[in-house]
Parts: C-alpha cells; structure tokens; sequence
C-alpha cells in the first residue's frame, strides 16, 4: 500500500478501534459510526479522508480489517477493539486447535498467566500457524503457541470469529498453552513445555 493511504488506513483502525474521541466521534453499541460523520470530523482534525478513499481501503484492506454497514452508510472495524463495543458475534464452535503468535520476551509471563487481552477486549487466535508467527512478530522475535481450543470449549470457555476469520476468547488458561516448535512450523504437531 503506498505511504498515504497506508497512514491513513492506520489512522482509520486507531479511531474505530481505541481513540473516536480523538477526532469527536461516537461509536453506536456495535461499533458503527456514520462514514459521513467519519469524513467531517477527520477533516475538522486535519486528516483528509473522502468517502471513496474509505471505500477503497475497506474494499482492499488484506485483512478485512472494516466492514461496511448492509445500508452502506456505516463503518466499523471487525475486530481488534479496546474500546467497549458489541460485535454482536454468537459463540461458535472453534477448530480442536487454533495458534496465538506472539513475541519470545512474553513467553515466560504467558506460560505463568495464560493469554490475557490487554487493552484489547479479546485475545486474538489464528486458524493458522503461518498467520499467527506474522501476528506474533510484530512484536518482537516470534513464536507460536498452540491452544487447546477443543479442551477450552469443552470446559465451557466461548470462542467467538469476526468477519474477518480472526478467532477471539477472552482469557487462554496456561493450562491450554503449548510452545510450536520451529521445526513444527507449517505442521501441526505442538510440544508441551
Ligand atoms: C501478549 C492484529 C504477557 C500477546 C493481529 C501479544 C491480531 C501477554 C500482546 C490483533 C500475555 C498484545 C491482535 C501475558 C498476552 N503476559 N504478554 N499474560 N497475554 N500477551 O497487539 O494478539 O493487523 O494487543 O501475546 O493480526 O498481537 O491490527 O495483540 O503479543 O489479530 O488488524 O500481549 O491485531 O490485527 O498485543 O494482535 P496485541 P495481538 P491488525
């Protein structure tokens, strides 16, 4: 994506995720806000953002980060929330496994804690152990760490899918935990540790 869209792509994710008030506006229950309140109000806070350039990246983002309202005249971003919104998602059935990527410098506090979510309001999983070491290294050197999503569920925790595919719970016990080997990467065999 070039630099300006790219800027401003992120500058759309910070505002329907974590920050409508820097720019004055209002996120509805579910997190929607209007797409022309979203125009003005970018422009009032000198971000020039047009309705066709919302749109656009909308429409191109590789991760289908927003999604538009089914009348067309709202936005919102699918996940990734630490502001308090509703999705609106019913508990699903998850895969028996799903990965969460994460850094190395957080293995230890994780294998103590489980996975938290932080600001955010869910922890994040990927259906894939490519996905996850791109999410986890982010952050840092990655790795991925195998949960047991199966024992989870059956043990009554709730597995939620946005619309865009990223799977969200809301605390992985450590007991659910296991370290990918590198050597794993690509299969799904996982090592406890
Ligand atoms: C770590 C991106 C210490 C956790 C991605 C992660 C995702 C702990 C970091 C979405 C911990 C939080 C979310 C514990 C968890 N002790 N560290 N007990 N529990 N952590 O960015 O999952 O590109 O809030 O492992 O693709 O990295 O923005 O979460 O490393 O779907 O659309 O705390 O963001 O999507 O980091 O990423 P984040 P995440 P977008």
């Amino acid at each position: 994506m070039e630099p300006d869209r790219l800027k401003k792509s992120r500058f759309l994710s910070y505002v329907l995720r974590h920050d409508p008030d820097k720019i004055g506006i209002r996120l509805d229950r579910g997190g929607w806000v209007l797409i022309e309140d979203l125009v003005s109000r970018s422009r009032a806070a000198g971000v020039s953002l047009s309705e066709e350039l919302i749109r656009e990246i909308v429409r191109t983002c590789d991760k289908q980060r927003y999604a538009i309202s089914p009348d067309g005249k709202r936005i919102r971003a699918n996940q990734g929330h630490s502001v308090r919104v509703d999705l609106g998602l019913t508990a699903m059935e998850p895969p028996t496994v799903l990965y969460h990527g994460t850094a190395t410098r957080f293995l230890d506090s994780i294998l103590a804690d489980g996975l938290r979510p932080g600001s955010r309001i869910h922890v994040h999983l990927s259906a894939d152990i490519p996905t996850a070491m791109k999410v986890g290294s982010r952050h840092g050197k990655g790795v991925v760490l195998a949960v047991d999503s199966k024992a989870m569920c059956d043990q009554g925790h709730e597995f939620f899918v946005s619309e865009n595919g990223v799977w969200l719970t809301h605390h992985v016990p450590q007991q659910f935990l296991a370290i990918v080997r590198g050597e794993d990467s690509g299969a799904s065999r996982a090592e406890k540790e």
